[in-house]
């Protein structure tokens, strides 16, 4: 699947046009795939890495995805300059969010500085969304299939699976407001914003 949707980027021209984007993108992609399991809460709006690390980012849809199934939150025009995450607050940043309903093959293309956050899947089955990206110019294997010996890896994303990280992501999850507040403060001394 994952195959089939890079050839069809790479005939389509869509590979060169983030190229064209971004000349750092050199190499070829990371491929993943983000898994937004039933159950799911929302996400706080966060930029996927520190600002001047940025990088490039093709979505792919592989299923009709919607406010249901939980289709990504983005904030257009956010990624133009750096915010920490205090300055977002105040600012109010937050409110000119846009959900981005999309079909099966529909690619979303990104850098990783656009304010965004997963949301809820309200639907019964998991909603897988590719993700192919290019972290420092990309992966250091010629062939982006051979990455972990070619296997599927499954990999958290926010919060380690481990009694810690769960407690944490649990008392988030409860309590919002604590990762608020934690952000907040820590954004006062740090260029992390996510
Ligand atoms: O799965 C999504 O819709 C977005 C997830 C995301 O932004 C993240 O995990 O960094
Ligand atoms: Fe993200």
């Amino acid at each position: 699947m994952a195959r089939f949707a890079y050839e069809a980027l790479k005939d389509r021209g869509v590979i060169d046009l983030i190229r064209e984007i971004s000349p750092k993108s050199v190499r070829e992609p990371y491929l993943g795939c983000n898994l937004n399991l039933p159950g799911s809460v929302t996400q706080q709006m966060h930029m996927d890495r520190t600002f001047t690390n940025e990088f490039m980012i093709a979505n792919i849809s592989v299923v009709d995805t919607d406010l249901i199934n939980g289709a990504t939150d983005v904030v257009p025009g956010s990624h133009k300059r750096f915010y920490k995450y205090w300055q977002w607050v105040l600012l109010g940043k937050g409110r000119a969010h846009k959900r981005l309903p999309s079909e099966a093959g529909d690619v979303l293309i990104r850098v990783s500085n656009l304010w965004h956050r997963g949301m809820p899947n309200l639907s019964d089955k998991p909603r897988p969304m590719l993700a192919f990206t290019w972290e420092d110019g990309g992966s250091a294997e010629a062939d982006p299939f051979a990455q972990n010996g070619g296997k599927i890896q499954f990999r958290p994303n926010w919060f380690a699976p481990t009694r810690m990280g769960r407690l944490i992501e649990r008392t988030f999850v409860v309590a919002p407001i604590t990762y608020n507040t934690y952000r907040f403060a820590t954004s006062i001394f740090s260029n992390k914003s996510y």
